[in-house]
């Protein structure tokens, strides 16, 4: 395989291809979401037709417009769907291919957040700069909304790739993996203790790699295996994921990083400032050097590697 150059690196505009991939993942959510298709699918599951839904069922109207609201709001980055199309672009298959499993990180990505932002969890009130989905509408409707979520990526993917049964089978239990008690719920637990007691710097890093790098990895490996890519192609893809996923939550500590409010269970408050930039920068550095000998295609997962580092700036 051909390493890139500096040419090649100053001739790609990275966030043209961000926010064009984000703009096609945002379509294909718009369009299963609509109202339209949501309450066909609600007529189709329990054979009534769609307008009754909106004439004596207005509780599902809400329901309706609380995971539009979460899945199409302005502000989210769509980082991990971005990642897993940038992966097919790099194993040079066509993106809408991926574009369902893409869309379906999203969707586990997005119940997340409306979870954690409950007053059980961080009880925040505001995120990207709205109202959080219980402060607009109420904790009921946040909390089935999550779960209608986190639902809906299965069937998106059992829909999408029920003609090749192996492949869907594989998208279904390596995102249910990295979704669950193993993964991003598992490193949740561990989140919501490490606020209450001590844990050290071992712990801090299970924590994030299960709450945060789960899903990150997941878009990576996912992608990977509907593209077919090959052992070799896997392995490296693998650490590039596993360190990029560290590497996102790092950054993020050190964004959300105030020395009057440190916050526990973050690397600031186990490293110090410094030292947490020091590992950020160690985490770049083995992404980079896990694609170093792919080929120019993979240049967008190379760049997304350095926008998470440049996010600090
Ligand atoms: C409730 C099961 C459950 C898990 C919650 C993802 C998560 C686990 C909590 C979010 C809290 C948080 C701030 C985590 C740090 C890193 C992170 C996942 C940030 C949010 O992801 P972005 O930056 O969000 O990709 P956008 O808004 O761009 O989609």
């Amino acid at each position: 395989m051909l390493q890139t150059t500096e040419k090649d690196r100053s001739q790609f505009n990275l966030s043209a291809a961000m926010s064009n991939n984000a703009q096609k993942v945002t379509e294909y959510l718009a369009d299963h979401f609509s109202e339209k298709a949501m309450l066909n699918r609600a007529s189709v599951n329990t054979g009534v037709e769609a307008e009754v839904f909106l004439s004596r069922g207005r509780s599902l109207g809400e329901l309706v417009e609380s995971i539009r609201y979460s899945t199409l709001q302005e502000g989210g980055k769509r980082f991990r769907p971005i990642l897993a199309l940038f992966v097919a672009e790099a194993l040079g298959v066509d993106v809408q291919h991926v574009m369902p499993f893409a869309a379906a990180v999203e969707c586990v990505h997005t119940y997340s957040l409306i979870h954690d932002d409950l007053p059980a969890m961080d009880n925040d009130d505001f995120r990207r700069g709205l109202p959080t989905n219980h402060k607009k509408f109420n904790e009921a409707t946040a909390i089935l909304a999550g779960d209608a979520l986190l639902t809906e990526a299965f069937t998106i993917l059992s829909e999408a790739y029920q003609g090749m049964p192996v492949l869907a089978v594989d998208a279904i239990r390596l995102l249910a993996q990295a979704a669950g008690a193993y993964g991003m719920v598992g490193g949740q637990v561990i989140d919501m203790r490490s606020k209450k007691e001590r844990i050290d710097i071992q712990e801090l890093e299970i924590l994030h790699r299960m709450k945060t790098g789960a899903l990150i990895e997941v878009s990576v490996m996912g992608a990977a295996m509907l593209c077919r890519a090959s052992d070799e192609q896997k392995s490296d893809l693998k650490i590039f994921a596993r360190q990029l996923g560290l590497a996102f939550q790092v950054a993020d500590d050190l964004l959300d990083y105030l020395p009057e409010a440190i916050e526990p269970g973050s690397y600031p408050a186990l490293l110090g400032p410094e030292k947490t930039k020091e590992y950020l920068h160690q985490l770049t550095s083995q992404c980079l050097q896990a694609l170093s000998s792919w080929s120019v295609a993979a240049q967008p997962l190379i760049e997304i590697v350095h926008y998470n580092q440049r996010r600090l700036a």
